[in-house]
């Protein structure tokens, strides 16, 4: 086999607080779940992996307004705000990264998140061999946008998946900006009627 892309699917902070009834609902939210479960659904299909992040702060963080933050208390670790959306389609044993546990930093990115066992997601993703991945999920203008840009400068190959993301516009046009950027930066985009992972079939099976 020559120089193999290995692809995985990037499921980001699709919490409840981040849907519209949540603590910090991002608009619309809630509409990316059931195109979410479409690509996991493919991506289980062609037997590759699949990794969710989860916003997991403590009650008293320099990420929330009472504290020196931008934003109101959401994701407290343990809380229903915390848990994924009901409908999402999370399968058993899924490799969840936790991220934003440590009360003294404010950051976005899946690459500052963990497992349960303390691995990174840069190790998780190397420990799989995975070299490409595609990202969707909340928010556009943070996570999405933070994960995706500290990707491409630890080397991988990124695709947003443009219709399965939404962002917060804290200002108006952050999302569009934000999409701006990581396109500069090298990353691609893809929607659900361009995503084709047959050759990925045909290379398990033969
Ligand atoms: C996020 C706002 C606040 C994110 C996290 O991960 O997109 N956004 N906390
Ligand atoms: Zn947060």
């Amino acid at each position: 086999m020559n120089a193999i892309s290995k692809k995985a699917l990037l499921v980001v902070d699709m919490q409840n607080d981040f849907c519209p009834s949540g603590a910090l609902g991002v608009p619309e939210g809630d509409r990316v779940v059931p195109i979410l479960n479409k690509y996991i659904e493919i991506f289980r299909q062609a037997g590759l992996p699949i990794y969710f992040t989860r916003d997991w702060h403590p009650p008293v963080t320099v990420h929330f307004k009472p504290y020196g933050g931008v934003w109101p208390p959401h994701c407290v670790q343990g809380t229903h705000g915390a848990e994924f959306h009901p409908d999402l389609a999370v399968p058993p044993r899924a490799v969840i990264m936790s991220k934003g546990d440590d009360p003294k930093q404010d950051s976005y990115s899946a690459f500052f998140g963990h497992d349960e066992k303390g691995r990174s997601l840069a190790e998780v993703l190397r420990e799989d061999g995975v070299n490409h991945f595609y990202i969707g999920g909340l928010a556009t203008d943070y996570c999405v946008k933070e994960t995706s840009l500290d990707a491409i400068k630890d080397g991988f190959e990124v695709t947003v998946l443009i219709d399965g993301v939404k962002g917060v516009d804290l200002s108006p046009g952050d999302s569009e900006r934000a999409m701006e950027e990581v396109k500069r930066k090298g990353a691609l985009t893809a929607t659900l009627e361009d995503i084709d992972l047959t050759h990925e079939k045909k290379r398990k099976a033969g």
